[in-house]
């Protein structure tokens, strides 16, 4: 089977052409496998580029390196998207640039463009903010979670809950390096105030248009980056008042610019996804 590794910041997947079948040519247990970084091929997820559904022009489908799947995924659908026009260009179709796609996903249609500098911007949606819909057990199901206290391993936290789709819990630190991340994702993951998991972003503001990214991500653990975590984040300082609506994350594997409009309450993330190899399993 074919496939192509992509990475956007080094949040890494492999991209398989899936465009002649509606299900996932790869179960959940091959994906666990194939993101194996010693005994795989390597990467954060597998992403499927599927037929396109409710007037879309394709169908993203991932799995997470340990075999759950996502709603989205913002790093994964820029790849997704630089994925596509490869394919295209290369069946002859080669599209003009900029050019849009739209792209079925859990989360409702998300639309990437390609640039003609290379980069790819997503128009991601509007953000869910009510914690019934995040969802979180930690405010009523019709109320936001803006700077609540969160007991994890013995500290109390002072967290708030943003969904891109998917769910993501922010805590602003005053230094994003001191934060023992490795040890305090998974508590934050599991914490049963979390009924699908989370992922956790601490944020570290530097200006109001300019904060650092650390990331557990649900289902994967540390990554380099995390576009809808970006995302997410953004929308968190403005909520509470820490940042502008636009502004740089600047993510370990470098940086991503977002921005949330106050005219159609969208998020729009801008970054790079870049082709790695391709190969044959
Ligand atoms: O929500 C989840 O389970 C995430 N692990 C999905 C992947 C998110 C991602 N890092 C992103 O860029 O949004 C790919």
């Amino acid at each position: 089977m074919e496939f192509t590794k992509y990475h956007g910041l080094g949040n890494d997947f492999i991209l398989i052409d899936n465009r002649h079948q509606s299900e996932p040519v790869l179960t959940a247990e091959d994906a666990v496998l194939w993101c194996d970084r010693h005994f795989g091929i390597g990467a954060d997820g597998v992403i499927f580029a599927l037929p396109g559904q409710s007037g879309t022009d394709y169908t993203m489908r991932i799995f997470n390196s340990d075999g759950s799947e996502p709603e989205m995924c913002g790093n994964g659908i820029r790849c997704l998207a630089q994925f596509i026009g490869d394919l295209e260009a290369s069946d002859g179709n080669a599209a003009t640039l900029p050019y849009a796609y739209r792209i079925h996903t859990l989360a409702g249609t998300i639309t990437p463009e390609l640039q003609t500098n290379g980069q790819v911007t997503v128009d991601m949606g509007q953000p869910y903010l009510l914690a019934g819909e995040i969802p979180t057990t930690l405010a009523a199901a019709d109320e936001k979670v803006v700077s609540q206290s969160l007991i994890v391993a013995d500290r109390t936290w002072e967290v708030t809950c943003v969904s891109m789709g998917n769910p993501h819990c922010i805590t602003f630190v005053d230094d994003v390096a001191a934060i023992p991340l490795e040890a305090l994702g998974p508590q934050f993951e599991h914490h049963s105030v979390f009924p699908k998991r989370i992922n956790t972003e601490f944020i570290q503001v530097v200006r109001r248009d300019y904060l650092k990214m650390r990331v557990w991500e649900r289902g994967a653990g540390i990554t380099l980056a995390c576009g809808t975590g970006a995302c997410a984040s953004l929308v968190a300082g403005v909520l509470t008042g820490r940042c502008d609506r636009k502004a740089t994350l600047e993510l370990p594997g470098g940086p991503l610019q977002i921005e949330w409009s106050e005219t159609n309450n969208r998020v729009y993330m801008t970054g790079p996804a870049e082709k790695v190899f391709a190969g044959s399993r």
